[in-house]
């Protein structure tokens, strides 16, 4: 049906006016979107019945990434862009009178994650798919995703993501494939000749009911599986708690309602932990229900255990399914009888784990009482591995308490999640060479010390099939015009495009592709500020979660900064500038939300201000998601990444936005330091405190806020505007807490600190800019260098370095 245009279009009007019932005049684009992702789904669906069909007849050894995030965003455009259908298709509907963009407009986005981690997942499903490696997704299906953003009188308010209300064509619920999970009870112990044998006793059962959703890989052949698990009741009473059937409705009902808030929503919290009790039986929920169906889809392999590390391996995306560890131990031991030693061999070999952040607020540690009660043998194992690990360590360094107390699983009466990571697994991987050097030599650098060859990195990635062949069509049908198409399968060839950057004829087709990207948002912002905005100023943007490492702060306090210049020489000669931000807050972050009433305060004020005459406009875009990203990343000129150096472990929003040719104001943290490795100094503009200086400040102290506000007039200025009624600025008690975060907690974040070279490197790019021949220059020399941040990338590494697994063409 996907032959050709004119088959194409026969089959679709012909499933439409078959399947709704009525001509296909009558047709709206969400009855489009159902129809022609119906037909993407049945098209997927024999490749996808293959590929499962190949893998197992080939043995192929699996890899299952455990995330409790994936932030998938749309698939219609995607899987037709994979499929090699994405022009065909648009041109047919186009001649049957409808736009294939409205069409994609008509999908929920599906945000089952946070921002970075839960992206990074995503992009890693479409390059292990369109590599042709055996590589799955195993998630939870969140009813309600990553909250819905409005902006409310410049504040922040949360709305329920209803994103299973609309239509969802991709997703295959798998009744057949339902496990079961048990929490609480207790756990009794006999001895069996010589071997104990636990029995878990009274505990709850949950069902968990799988949704598949097929990950087609730019071949269109392979098509692998993201499952999403679902808690449900035990369809029978009787069986999920003891009663007679039927004698306690009321005590059903409430189990039911207990039971199914497991995949209610997914926690909003960024960078950070809530040690809440509902979070931990998410985790658990989440490994125990993959590892059975992983187990049971190996045993249909009739092999031994002991060869279970050479067909599957386990990958836990961060500390959220370490669970993943003592679970396998459990099925191994209780419910397949080997002895701890095998049990334990097996297990790290099959499981790797890759830390996303050196934040200690982000570092899970659970309360020994509450994994106890809730998974009772599961803590037994904990408490085991723990209890033999301390026993190596005091082998090995005798005498050495504090050390042991310093690495130990379980302390304090918590268990360290990342601890059990470490020791649990084979292969512990930063994110990008910065944060890796800091996890080895600082934050856990005692694990290091034991197991040097266990640690490794890993630098992040994005698929460079969504974010530049999808969101940005005509910047990649130029880079085939210029070098061939070849890039797009081996993206790293992208760098034959170095050779057109002083081309002024290819400049200039590089130039009329983003202002064509930004009027097309320009056209969105208008329709949701009813303002029209000026293409030709610079857009500079920052968008991704908001968190104070990210400073989102310094960016508006020199947008401050710049106003006050304005309002004390009219005149003045800048070139214009869009600020555009795009972030969400999770809703108990006070400080976050703050600093969103600001930007948005700031806003009004200079936008409404007649002074400025259009030399600078700032927008807040509510409900920053993948499908906005999409729209706001190709029309970016300018790239915000400036974290505090040290603290964003990668980035990838960096990624895109240098993929889509914007250059980036950023620091020397995370992947912009692999960034600069490759198109140096004279391609981006760095600025700040590097990451050694930030950890010698946190560690011997030496920073002084005050002294900042005190000798920086700029600086002075621009605080005193948040607690000063006045004329200019914006005072608004919300900004005392913020201006008290800066001088009576020190800066933390050395805000004040960057804030001079921050301003400074504003005016370099104010400088660049106005070349036009050098600023696109170097805009190619950063699309060019771009491909080595492509997932596909990424994933080659992980196959061969950490999970061992080999690509298995169709
Ligand atoms: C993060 C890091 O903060 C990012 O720097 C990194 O790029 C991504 C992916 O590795 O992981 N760790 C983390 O907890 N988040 C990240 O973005 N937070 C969210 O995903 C919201």
């Amino acid at each position: 049906m996907f032959t050709d245009k004119e088959a194409f279009k026969v089959a679709f009007v012909d499933d439409l006016v078959g399947k709704l019932g009525k001509p296909l005049e009558e047709a709206v684009n969400a009855d489009v979107y159902h129809i022609l992702g119906s037909m993407v789904r049945a098209q997927a669906g024999k490749n996808w019945a293959n590929t499962n069909l190949k893998y197992k007849a080939g043995k192929e050894k699996q890899v299952y990434y455990f995330s409790m995030e994936f932030l998938i965003g749309r698939l219609l455009g995607n899987n037709l862009l994979n499929m090699g259908v994405l022009e065909m298709v648009r041109d047919g509907l186009s001649e049957l009178g409808f736009s294939l963009q409205d069409v994609e407009e008509e999908e929920a986005d599906a945000g089952l994650g946070n921002g970075g981690l839960g992206r990074l997942a995503a992009c890693f499903l479409d390059s292990l798919a369109s590599l042709q490696y055996a590589g799955h997704g195993c998630g939870i299906r969140y009813k309600y995703g990553l909250f819905e953003q409005k902006i409310v009188d410049g504040y922040q308010v949360e709305l329920p993501d209803y994103w299973l209300q609309k239509d969802n064509v991709w997703e295959v619920r798998r009744e057949d494939k339902s496990v079961e999970v048990r929490f609480w009870g207790r756990v009794d112990i006999d001895k069996v000749g010589e071997k104990l044998v636990f029995r878990h006793k009274d505990y709850e059962a949950v069902r968990a009911v799988p949704y598949d959703v097929p990950i087609i890989g730019a071949d269109r052949r392979h098509v692998n599986t993201l499952r999403n698990w679902s808690a449900e009741s035990i369809l029978r009473p009787d069986k999920a708690f003891g009663l007679e059937s039927g004698t306690d409705y009321h005590k059903f009902l409430e189990y039911k309602r207990s039971v199914e808030s497991i995949s209610e929503f997914l926690y909003p919290d960024d960078s950070e932990y809530e040690g809440k009790l509902l979070r931990l039986k998410q985790q658990y929920f989440l490994c125990s229900a993959g590892l059975q169906s992983i187990l049971r889809t190996f045993g249909k392999l009739g092999l031994p255990l002991s060869e279970l590390p050479d067909k599957v391996a386990l990958h836990i995306n961060d500390t959220h399914p370490t669970l993943v560890i003592p679970e396998l131990m459990r099925i191994l031991m209780d419910d397949r009888g080997l002895e701890w030693d095998e049990a334990w061999d097996i297990t790290t070999r099959m499981v790797s784990y890759t830390n996303h952040t050196i934040l200690s607020e982000a570092l899970e540690k659970w309360p020994v009482n509450m994994v106890r009660e809730l998974v009772p043998r599961v803590y037994l194992i904990i408490e085991e591995i723990n209890t033999r690990f301390c026993g190596e360590l005091l082998r090995r360094y005798p005498g050495d308490h504090n050390r042991i107390s310093q690495m130990a699983i379980i302390y304090d009466d918590q268990v360290r999640m990342a601890h059990l990571a470490i020791v649990g697994s084979h292969s512990v991987n930063g994110v990008a060479a910065l944060h890796t050097d800091i996890l080895r030599k600082r934050e856990m650098r005692l694990f290091d010390e034991l197991y040097p060859r266990r640690f490794n990195n890993k630098t992040n990635g994005i698929t460079h099939r969504r974010w530049l062949m999808h969101a940005n069509q005509d910047l990649s049908g130029l880079i085939t015009d210029a070098i061939g198409s070849r890039w797009m399968t081996h993206p790293q060839e992208m760098i034959g495009l170095i050779k057109y950057c002083e081309d002024s004829s290819f400049q200039q087709k590089v130039a009329d592709i983003k202002r064509k990207n930004k009027l097309r948002l320009a056209e969105y912002i208008k329709s949701r500020h009813n303002v029209l905005v000026d293409p030709d100023s610079i857009f500079d943007v920052q968008v991704k979660r908001l968190h104070a490492y990210k400073r989102q702060l310094l960016n508006i306090l020199h947008i401050m900064h710049l106003y006050n210049q304005i309002k004390a020489s009219p005149t003045i000669d800048m070139v214009p500038r869009t600020f555009i931000f795009g972030a969400k807050a999770a809703p108990s972050y006070h400080l976050a939300k703050r600093i969103i009433k600001l930007i948005n305060t700031v806003a009004d004020i200079v936008n409404k201000d007649s002074d400025v005459k259009g030399k600078i406009r700032i927008f807040f875009l509510e409900n920053y998601s993948v499908s906005l990203a999409e729209k706001i990343i190709p029309a970016a000129d300018v790239s915000e990444q400036i974290s505090t150096a040290s603290k964003e472990a990668s980035g990838t929003g960096n990624m895109k936005f240098m993929m889509n040719g914007a250059l980036t104001i950023g620091t020397m943290d995370g992947a912009n330091v692999e960034m600069n490795e490759m198109i140096g100094n004279d391609n981006m503009f760095l600025f700040g405190l590097r990451a050694e200086q930030v950890l010698d400040y946190y560690q011997y102290g030496g920073y002084n806020a005050r002294g900042m506000y005190s000798s920086d007039s700029r600086v002075k200025e621009v605080l005193d505007q948040l607690i000063t009624p006045g004329p200019i600025c914006c005072y608004h008690q919300d900004f005392e807490h913020i201006f008290h975060s800066l001088l009576d907690n020190n800066d933390e974040f050395f805000v004040l600190k960057d804030f001079p070279s921050y301003v400074e490197t504003h005016v370099e790019i104010d400088r660049a800019y106005r070349n036009r021949g050098e600023w696109l220059k170097k805009s190619i020399i950063n699309i060019g260098h771009s491909g080595k941040f492509s997932s596909d990338n990424t994933i080659s590494r992980y196959a061969s370095e950490i999970w061992n697994i080999r690509q298995v063409p169709l």
